[in-house]
């Protein structure tokens, strides 16, 4: 994927972004490489180390009331907003070391660049670490950079998991229950993230520019039935929540692979599962799934849950089971900064490198950035488009490649708008 030797000297130390990348790797639950949940005390260990390494790059460091860790420079014109960088640093259970932890290491090496070449902004830099990008242990996800933008459901707060509440969760991990009010400074936002997919790779180009994010909702659904006898209930006298479960799970990948053979990204995944009492001998009583919809277009999303909405209706009269739908998160699809994006695109020739437009079907935080200030994405190469597993690879010198790419562009953007 990475083309060494075609490339001129760039301006980011490529050795400090292996070195990071391979520290924080360490941080993972032993065992189950690589996994670093939000508001997991490794999680928190991770943040600690991520601080120390952005005060040795020279930045003030804080937690914001979102629970994302900051670390600033001011810039030489007070009061002229601000320039964001970053992505997040928890991953999902068993999942990649580089899925937003290259974001923001890149970031992160950006601003000690900046600093290596007595370079100082017009405009405050910030780098950030976004709390729960990932779908965490509270079901939803993007929780610091929807606190940010100010769009974070108030009833989140008292979501529980393992004990806690999400508010509890959040005064844990250094935030506050009360959100701050939307931030109104950033100028711009800049994220750089792994594909997640095999187009870059296959077409052997350094950079995607990033066109849109789908939309995404989740719908959470519960299904209950009866605990019974394995051995003496006749099967004919059953509420067997897992069956009708099943027969919803099967419907889901039906209603979702029609919907994906238009042109335009649909997905539909049951990725979160859970049955009662999972024993052996006992009819299951309860299951509670959680369904990951992607749409490029609002309207598939509307049309799947109508036709999930009437597929509920029907397995429950059928299998005399409760089934009770609910959707928890709705986000809808965001455009990208077509001018960042045009000046991500020269800085990439700039540098030597060839880009392509992308669409992404995963979610990013740039999607709730993007309510507040200009935001803009760049994906680099990952090995086999592989991502949320342990296969997850990214080659450094493409990370270091998309680092000076951001580097370039918030030198560019800094002084757009100082102008
Ligand atoms: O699930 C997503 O799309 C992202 O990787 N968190
Ligand atoms: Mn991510
Ligand atoms: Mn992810």
């Amino acid at each position: 994927m990475s083309h060494p030797g075609e490339r001129p000297n760039l301006p980011v130390s490529a050795s400090r972004i292996a070195a990071d990348i391979d520290k924080l790797a360490e941080i993972t639950e032993p065992g189950r490489p690589w996994t670093r949940r939000a508001f997991s005390p490794l999680h928190r260990e991770g943040r600690a180390w991520l601080a120390d390494r952005f005060q040795a790059a020279g930045l003030e460091t804080r937690i914001d009331a979102s629970g994302n860790l900051i670390g600033r420079r001011a810039g030489r014109l007070p009061g002229s907003g601000t320039l964001m960088l970053g992505s997040h640093s928890d991953t999902v259970p068993d999942g990649g070391r580089f899925d937003g932890i290259a974001g923001v290491i890149a970031a992160l090496e950006v601003a000690r660049s900046l600093a290596d070449a007595g370079i100082q902004l017009d405009h405050d830099l910030e780098i950030v670490d976004f709390l729960a990008e990932e779908v965490s242990i509270f079901g939803v996800s993007c929780i610091g950079s929807r606190g940010m933008a100010g769009v974070r459901p108030p009833e989140w707060l008292g979501r529980q998991a393992e004990g806690m509440t999400l508010a509890q969760g959040l005064v844990a991990t250094g935030g506050r229950e009360a959100p701050d009010p939307a931030r109104q400074d950033i100028k711009a936002f800049l994220e750089l993230h792994i594909e997640q997919g095999p187009v870059l790779e296959t077409e052997k180009r350094d950079i995607g520019i990033v066109s849109a994010i789908a939309g995404i909702a989740r719908i959470e659904i519960v299904i209950e039935g009866r605990a019974d006898h394995a051995g003496t209930t006749p099967m004919g006298a059953r509420r067997d929540a897992l069956v009708a479960a099943s027969k919803l799970v099967l419907g889901i990948e039906h209603l979702a692979t029609d919907l994906s053979r238009q042109p335009r990204h649909f997905a539909a995944t049951v990725g979160e599962f859970a049955m009662l009492p999972n024993a052996a001998n006992v009819v299951p009583s309860n299951v509670r799934m959680l369904v990951d919809i992607r749409s490029e277009q609002r309207d598939d999303l509307d049309r799947f849950a109508a036709a999930l909405n009437d597929l509920c209706i029907s397995v429950a009269e059928k299998d005399h089971v409760d089934v009770s739908p609910r959707r928890i998160s709705d986000a809808p699809a965001v455009r990208m900064d077509d001018g960042i994006g045009g000046m991500l695109a020269n800085a990439t020739e700039s540098l030597g490198g060839s880009h392509r437009q992308l669409a992404s079907g995963a979610g990013h935080d740039a999607a709730f950035m993007a309510r507040i200030s200009r935001a803009a994405m760049i994906f680099i190469p990952c090995l086999g488009g592989r991502s949320h597993a342990p296969e997850e690879f990214a080659e450094n010198d493409d990370i270091a490649f998309g680092a000076a790419v951001l580097l370039e562009t918030v030198r560019a953007l800094d002084r757009q708008i100082s102008e």
